[in-house]
């Protein structure tokens, strides 16, 4: 299963790295992809959405709601 959210504030490879290391200990993720110019964070795995979500807001980042 796959999660994209749209994170309007992560501006650099430390945005990323700092996601990264927010979300490496949630269970249930198994990969995460970053595609920085565009803003996206593409998370593979069996967490929810919900948890998703809380855990990179929790961080300070702001994610765009779905259309
Ligand atoms: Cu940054």
């Amino acid at each position: 299963m796959k999660h994209t959210f749209k994170v309007l504030d992560m501006m650099c490879g430390n945005c990323a790295w700092t996601i990264r290391k927010t979300l490496d200990n949630v269970e249930g993720v198994e990969n995460i992809e970053f595609d920085v110019p565009n803003k996206f964070v593409i998370i593979h795995g069996t967490s929810d959405s919900y948890t998703l979500r809380n855990k990179i807001e929790g961080a300070g980042f702001t994610i765009e709601d779905e259309k």
